[in-house]
């Protein structure tokens, strides 16, 4: 495998790193497969209970390789390649994923931001869709993540600008949970990993996919995978845990069964 993708784990907690530095950590084929592999395998992992994908301080990631696949493409290559599945691959991943955003995370990148659960973000993160800027349009959830992020007239004018969004202003549209001073971003995003890697594992998947089918579905369909979920998590031996720890006065320690 060419390393496109590092893999640091730190357990509970494994960090997933985008590594093309030369060009900005842009997506090609080799990134994709090699992310989703190192995704599968960790969640697969149950000493692992929260991810982090990152890219350096340059770049989270600025989007699919333009020079590499963008040049070649063709709309028929395109749809017999099935570029969807691998994103759909990542979307399933049940162990929670911190996207941890430095400097640009643009088009694709700024994509797979918001496939992740949390975005947390150094001062100096750049968002942006600037698909525009070569006759396109996002083609990877852009359009619609961010609508629901930021509500159709945010959202239009910045894929219609393809600007550049900064830090403070993704935290103020709702695109970025904390943002981190630029010297201590990873370490934050660590350290927010260790807190949610903490919690109970069925619990965390469950609340992730409820809140996942807030985008997609209608409140009644929503409100009744809540309910549901609440109730099977009465099955749980880290419900019995979580409340013993409570009524006792002590730190619980939730095994994920
Ligand atoms: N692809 C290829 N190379 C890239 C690149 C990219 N996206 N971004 C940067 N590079 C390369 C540059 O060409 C340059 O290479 P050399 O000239 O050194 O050989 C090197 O990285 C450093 O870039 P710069 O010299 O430009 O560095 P700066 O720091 O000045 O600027 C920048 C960084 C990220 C602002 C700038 O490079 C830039 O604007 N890059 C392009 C960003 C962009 O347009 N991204 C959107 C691409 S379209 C889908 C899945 C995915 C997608 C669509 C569909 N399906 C599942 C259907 C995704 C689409 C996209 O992302």
């Amino acid at each position: 495998m060419p390393n496109t993708v590092l893999v640091t784990r730190e357990e509970p907690i494994a960090v997933v790193q985008i590594n093309r530095p030369t060009v900005r950590n842009a997506l090609n084929d080799e990134v994709m497969t090699e992310l989703v592999a190192a995704l599968q395998r960790l969640d697969d992992d149950e000493a692992i209970r929260c991810l982090v994908i990152t890219g350096d301080e340059k770049a989270f990631c600025a989007g699919a390789d333009i020079k590499d696949e963008f040049v070649k493409a063709t709309a028929v290559s395109m749809l017999a390649g099935d570029l969807t599945s691998k994103w759909e691959a990542i979307r399933k991943i049940h162990t929670p994923i911190i996207a941890a955003v430095s400097g640009y995370a643009l088009g694709g990148g700024c994509e797979l931001a918001m496939i992740c659960d949390v975005i947390v973000a150094s001062e100096t993160a750049r968002f942006g869709q600037p698909e525009i800027n070569l006759g396109i349009i996002p083609g990877a959830g852009g359009t619609q993540r961010l609508t629901r992020v930021a509500g159709k007239y945010v959202a239009n004018e910045i894929i219609l600008t393809g600007r550049f969004v900064k830090a403070d202003e993704a935290k103020a549209i709702g695109l970025v949970a904390q943002v981190y001073p630029a010297a201590s971003w990873l370490d934050d995003a660590k350290a927010l990993a260790r807190t949610i890697a903490e919690k109970p594992p069925i619990a965390a998947r469950l609340a992730t996919e409820a809140v996942d089918i807030a985008w997609s579905a209608t409140l009644d369909a929503g409100l009744e995978f809540e309910r549901k979920a609440f109730y099977l998590l009465f099955a749980t031996e880290d419900k019995k845990e979580g409340v013993d720890a409570f009524v006792n006065k002590r730190k619980a320690t939730f095994k994920g069964r």
